[in-house]
């Protein structure tokens, strides 16, 4: 296992074993989770210094409570498929913090959703949605549903049988579900549709990631992408650098993805790569975005045609190739565990500058380490990524109000946002004595408001 932090004091050897003690329960009664043993290793490894410094939190035992989901809800989702056969999944929503808003975090559809991968992204959720500045607790859900290859009809009897459950738990004060991976317009629309059919009332701020023209926001379709770049910005100014001239390779080619190319490009880099789940394309040209839009977002084709329409573009079969393509600037936009100790000693090799997560932990916590021994950029997924859910809490703002911000009020505040959160995450680095450390530096300013937030409200 890989620590990130060292003992430096007696106070942090305490601190370092009370948080071993709860690491080791949690490992006992969340058995077989291993991507939720991952993230809380991630952030539990961050936090000595906290305890060292503030003993009170031990004394409230915050750890073994924000470890412990407030809620689970784990239900049959059956559906009709267009052969007339009955299909079964699993569905579920993690409602995991509450303590400084209602519960808020996206749904993912994808066969290898379990309940050990919506932990992990909802505990992430509950120190990300507290970076943002905004009133929002933290929550995940989603299902083992495959949305590839189906139907219009198939996606549409499915969503509204995971909703016709769903909406018994959540609501525009109690838990507000947006996209994932699987999770887009098309998802969010029929989602909406049914509860609204459901509830007999117009909740608009339900559910976030909503088409325009029925309460969605602009400017949430790219947050998440142009969050992700506006960060990295941030990080390259701090050292004299910036985007124009720079070569950046980004996995993935879904909304995350797609943003980023997008603001990466307006800002003067050439993207040079990016895959989907079969494998990746190379373009020396630099890629056009317009046909990785049509193909993903339109007609939900394959990556690998892509070179039918591009001559001098390559593709490789496979994912983890895409690492080996030399570059400044590496943006995982894809899943989990995308960039293992290999993929990373690989980058760092070739001479990567920043690496920063668009995903949610897409590096493996050896990769992690290979990056900050060799001082690379790294912008961890909980700070970099959080432009998404940040303009979801927009778009709740705007239903409350009953208002429609335009899209440069929406993208100025979303830029100071993600400025916020990069300075955030410094300053507590620097505070607690890890300066230029911003996976410490982040875990570090998203626990603090959450923590104190359940002091302040008593032992529930
Ligand atoms: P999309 O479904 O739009 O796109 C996902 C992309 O990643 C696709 O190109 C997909 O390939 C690829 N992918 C998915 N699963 C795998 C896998 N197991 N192995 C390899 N490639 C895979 O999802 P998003 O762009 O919304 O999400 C991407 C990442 O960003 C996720 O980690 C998500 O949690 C995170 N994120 C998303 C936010 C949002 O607002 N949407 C906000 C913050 C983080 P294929 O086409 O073959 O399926
Ligand atoms: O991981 C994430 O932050 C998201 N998928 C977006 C969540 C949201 O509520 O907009």
């Amino acid at each position: 296992m890989t620590t990130i932090l060292e003992s430096k004091t007696a106070e942090t050897t305490i601190a370092n074993s009370y948080i071993n003690e709860v690491f080791e329960t949690v490992k006992k009664r969340n058995a077989n989770e291993s991507e939720f043993h991952q993230a809380v290793k991630e952030i539990f490894d961050s936090l000595a210094p906290v305890f060292a410094k503030h003993p009170q939190y031990m004394e409230h035992s915050i750890l073994e409570r924000i470890v412990e989901p407030e809620r689970i809800i784990i239900f049959r989702v059956p559906w009709v498929d267009d052969n007339g056969k009955v299909q079964v999944n699993r569905g579920f929503r993690v409602q995991f913090n509450s303590a400084i808003g209602p519960y808020k975090g996206g749904l993912r559809f994808h066969p290898s959703v379990n309940l050990s991968i919506i932990k992990f992204l909802g505990f992430e959720q509950i120190l990300k949605n507290s970076l943002t500045g905004q009133p929002i607790g933290g929550g995940k859900g989603g299902s083992d549903f495959d949305p590839k290859g189906k139907s219009d009809g198939e996606i549409m009897r499915f969503t509204q049988s995971f909703m016709m459950e769903l909406s018994r738990h959540i609501g525009p004060d109690i838990d507000v579900p947006a996209g994932d991976i699987g999770v887009g317009a098309r998802e969010i629309g029929y989602m909406f549709g049914q509860y609204r059919r459901i509830r007999g009332a117009y909740e608009a701020g339900v559910l976030t990631g909503k088409g325009l023209g029925y309460g969605g926001s602009l400017t949430r379709t790219e947050a998440t992408g142009y969050g992700v770049v506006y960060f990295v910005q941030e990080m390259l100014k701090d050292k004299g650098l910036d985007f124009k001239g720079s070569t950046v390779v980004v996995s993935g080619s879904g909304n995350v993805s797609i943003y980023a190319i997008d603001k990466a490009t307006q800002l003067g880099a050439k993207v040079v790569a990016c895959s989907d789940s079969n494998g990746y394309i190379y373009d020396p040209n630099g890629i056009n975005l317009e046909t990785v839009k049509r193909l993903k977002e339109v007609e939900r084709k394959r990556i690998s045609e892509y070179v039918n329409e591009h001559h001098e573009a390559l593709y490789i079969e496979g994912c983890s190739g895409i690492w080996s393509i030399p570059c400044d600037i590496a943006l995982p936009c894809a899943t989990q565990n995308e960039i293992d100790s290999t993929s990373a000693k690989t980058l760092v090799s070739n001479g990567v500058k920043a690496v920063v997560e668009g995903a949610n932990m897409p590096s493996t916590l050896d990769a992690i380490d290979v990056f900050l021994k060799n001082n690379i950029l790294f912008g961890p997924a909980k700070a970099a990524n959080a432009g998404g859910v940040a303009v979801s809490a927009l778009e709740m703002a705007q239903n409350s109000a009953r208002l429609s911000w335009k899209f440069e009020e929406v993208d100025e505040k979303l830029q100071q946002i993600m400025k916020n959160i990069y300075q955030n995450s410094v300053k507590a680095a620097e505070e607690y004595g890890y300066p230029g450390n911003l996976v410490v530096g982040a875990n570090i300013a998203g626990f603090l408001k959450v923590a104190n937030a359940m002091v302040t409200q008593g032992v529930i």
